[in-house]
């Protein structure tokens, strides 16, 4: 099984800015948690993160190509807003699941709309770094 975890805008910033939001740890330990949980589970993972919108739809398209089993996906901000993110995925139809480290559900009223919630086969809001290995979890089980 292969999967993909993408994360958009500023999510390359994790552990510099805002630890009480997003806690302290960085993009890189968010990378060796997800890899070692792969691996404990026999799951080939690739990770891609931009902070533009173009080049995380060309990432969806290319797991097309890449034939990739399932997609794990922090929009970033990008959830409140893209149409084109929701339109990428429902293109490639591999299954997705929407994480988000922060209860997204308890902040601002601007970001209680998410487009990819609209694809999604399942979203996981504020269970921090943990809700990324809980999604590899579901689409483990999910294309089995
Ligand atoms: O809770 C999440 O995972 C979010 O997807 C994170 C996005 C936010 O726009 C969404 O509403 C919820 C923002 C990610 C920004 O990450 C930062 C990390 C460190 C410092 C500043 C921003």
């Amino acid at each position: 099984m292969k999967i993909l975890v993408l994360n958009g805008p500023n999510l390359n910033m994790l552990g510099i800015r805002e630890p009480d939001i997003y806690g302290k740890d960085t993009y890189d330990d968010l990378v060796a948690l997800i890899r070692k949980h792969c691996e404990s589970s026999g799951i080939e993972v690739q990770f891609k993160q931009s902070n533009s919108e173009g080049t995380l739809v060309d990432y969806i398209q290319q797991a097309f190509f890449d034939k990739v089993d399932g997609i794990v996906i922090n929009p970033g901000a990008y959830t409140h807003t893209s149409v084109a993110l929701l339109d990428a995925l429902k293109a490639v139809q591999i299954p997705a699941v929407e994480v988000h480290i922060s209860k997204v559900d308890e902040r601002e009223p601007f970001r209680q709309i998410s487009y990819v919630s609209y694809y999604a086969q399942k979203t996981i809001t504020g269970k921090g770094f943990q809700g990324y290995l809980e999604a590899v979890d579901f689409l483990k089980e999910y294309t089995a």
